[in-house]
């Protein structure tokens, strides 16, 4: 054993000198390889820098927040791939101001430039009260335009299609199915259109945070203002004095006057004021005369009453700096906190807009009291429900809501008063829209989020509570969102597409009656509808 140790040791030796030798020779590549690294990256980073403030910054601004172009951060791109973007800088978009470079730039100089616009801006950027105001225009003066519509069609059923596919909304004769006019929209405008004033003006918000308030009636654009730079939703009174405006980024709730004038920045965070919050959705509550708005990252549903004789409000129940003085503020455009375990995304109004159900990203189902101000039930939900786009209507003598599901292949029917679930209704996919009308015996759902069925357009029977047709398109093509038409007769779809249209089905039928060609429609929205809070419809 005495020869035996030492061929051990000196096997060590050896060993430990090869780790060393090793890791040295690591060591030193890295030492080498960081700078020459950390270099390239600011070299791209540089390159990236210079050529957008050489081709870019024009239309997209300097700071990247927009201009005649879309805003340029990774909050406003997250909804489009990396790939597609490098494609759009490299040929630009067809009949769009938007250029291509590239022949002015070469290939790693675009991808150090696509890399860039997805790289947050530190410290993120503001947008202040000033700003707000600053960026209003004014395009028409509504005291001088005439108090009729300009054309001939019933203004009660007209319906507004946004087109994505080029930035336009279409208006649409209900009766006659015909385009009687079309216009440029801001860019990227995401959920419904909000009509007031018995639907002569419609308020739009583009994802850019873009409010454009457009006169119906005479088919012009009254005003435009920038209320955020990363917009979800806005919400209008019925009578139009009063909107609100739901950011991710800055953290606001911004309420406006009905010309679109700022009326108040609300800062949105918790009661502690210690976190801040991306607000998911706001809405409005009619019969409460108040908007409520679900917070994306704090659990508080908020209420801000809009009537100037709101009730005051204890000051706990507030979070605003400059008010806490007293014990009791005014109710009015302040908010009431309804504290929650879990944060809402989105959410449904029972009948009365007393309740509200909703659910989280999770999935969480929850039904929140708006005067007990607090949680009274769960709700059995699953997978990503979107409530949202709920539906009512009476059925074997109950009142039941029904919604798609984000991530299940399911139509979820739920009893409004047990709030027990009544029935899951299978689907070819999850889906995102489901709609109805009170004199259609039909619902349609779509199955947008599968690759394979997003042709598909399901109807259900709401009595059966069963799948009875299914409409189809060619497989990889996407048919959804659907809106009725004032009585419930046709039913209008989206061939969700470029070079798409909307379809319009005989309600009782079924049959495809006729195809409008359309630049990518999205939504679609009927006056009569949404203004009457017609039950088989988004409000
Ligand atoms: Fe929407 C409405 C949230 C992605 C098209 N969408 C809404 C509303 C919310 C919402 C809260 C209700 C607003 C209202 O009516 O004022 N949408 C979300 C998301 O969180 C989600 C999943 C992710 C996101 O990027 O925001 C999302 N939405 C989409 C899309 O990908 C859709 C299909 C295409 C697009 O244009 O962005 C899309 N959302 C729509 C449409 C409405 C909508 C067409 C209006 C529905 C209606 O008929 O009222």
């Amino acid at each position: 054993s005495s020869t035996l140790m030492p061929k051990a040791a000196k096997r060590m030796v050896i060993l430990a000198i090869v780790w060393l030798v090793f890791l040295l020779f690591v060591s030193l590549k890295s030492a080498h390889a960081a700078p020459e690294a950390g270099g390239a990256a600011s070299a791209a980073l540089s390159s990236a820098k210079a050529s957008y403030q050489l081709h870019c910054a024009a239309c997209h601004g300097t700071d990247r927040l927009g201009g005649i172009g879309p805003a340029l951060l990774p909050e406003n791109l997250s909804r489009l791939r990396k790939g597609e973007a490098l494609k759009v800088v490299r040929d630009g978009r067809p009949a769009t101001q938007m250029a291509g470079f590239g022949q002015a730039l070469a290939a790693d100089q675009l991808a150090a430039l696509v890399d860039w616009i997805y790289t947050p801006v530190v410290p993120a950027p503001v947008w202040r009260e000033a700003d707000i105001r600053a960026s209003r225009i004014q395009h028409a003066e509504p005291a001088k335009l005439p108090a009729r519509p300009v054309f001939e069609a019933d203004p009660l059923n007209l319906f507004l299609v946004v087109e994505a596919g080029d930035h336009h909304v279409s208006v649409l004769d209900g009766d006659r199915l015909e385009v009687i006019h079309r216009f440029p929209s801001r860019h990227a405008l995401h959920g419904g259109p909000k009509f007031a004033d018995g639907g002569r003006y419609v308020f739009f918000a583009s994802r850019d945070g873009w409010v454009t308030k457009y006169d119906l009636w005479n088919l012009k654009v009254v005003a435009e203002v920038r209320a955020g730079i990363n917009t979800r939703n806005l919400a209008a009174s019925p009578d139009g004095r009063h909107i609100a405006i739901a950011n991710y980024l800055p953290h606001t709730l911004v309420l406006l006057d009905g010309d679109l004038n700022l009326l108040k920045v609300l800062e949105v965070s918790d009661r502690g004021g210690k976190h801040s919050s991306r607000v998911s959705a706001v809405y409005d509550a009619t019969p409460r005369h108040s908007f409520i708005a679900a917070l994306k990252d704090v659990p508080e549903v908020w209420e801000i009453s809009y009537d100037p004789a709101a009730d005051e409000i204890p000051a706990g129940l507030i979070h605003d700096h400059a008010q806490r003085e007293g014990a009791f503020i005014p109710g009015y455009l302040n908010p009431r906190r309804t504290q929650l375990s879990d944060p809402l995304d989105d959410f449904f109004f029972t009948q009365d807009y007393s309740e509200l159900m909703g659910a989280s990203r999770e999935g969480k189902g929850q039904v929140v009291n708006l005067d007990a101000r607090k949680k009274i039930a769960d709700l059995p939900l699953a997978g990503m429900p979107h409530l949202g786009s709920g539906i009512t209507w009476d059925w074997r003598g109950r009142r039941v809501m029904a919604s798609t599901n984000l991530q299940a292949a399911e139509v979820t029917v739920i009893d409004l008063q047990s709030r027990e679930v009544v029935r899951r209704i299978p689907t070819r996919g999850p889906g995102f829209f489901l709609r109805s009308h009170e004199n259609s015996r039909y619902a349609f759902v779509d199955s947008m989020m599968s690759p394979e069925y997003k042709h598909v357009l399901q109807v259900i029977d709401k009595e059966t509570l069963k799948v009875v047709h299914e409409l189809t398109e060619q497989p990889g093509r996407t048919l959804a969102h659907v809106e009725f038409t004032r009585d419930g007769s046709y039913a209008l779809a989206s061939l969700w597409e470029d070079d798409g249209a909307l379809l319009v089905f005989d309600a009782q039928t079924l049959a495809e009656v006729k195809r409008i060609p359309m630049r990518k429609p999205v939504g679609k929205y009927n006056v009569w509808n949404k203004i009457t809070r017609e039950e088989g419809t988004s409000h």
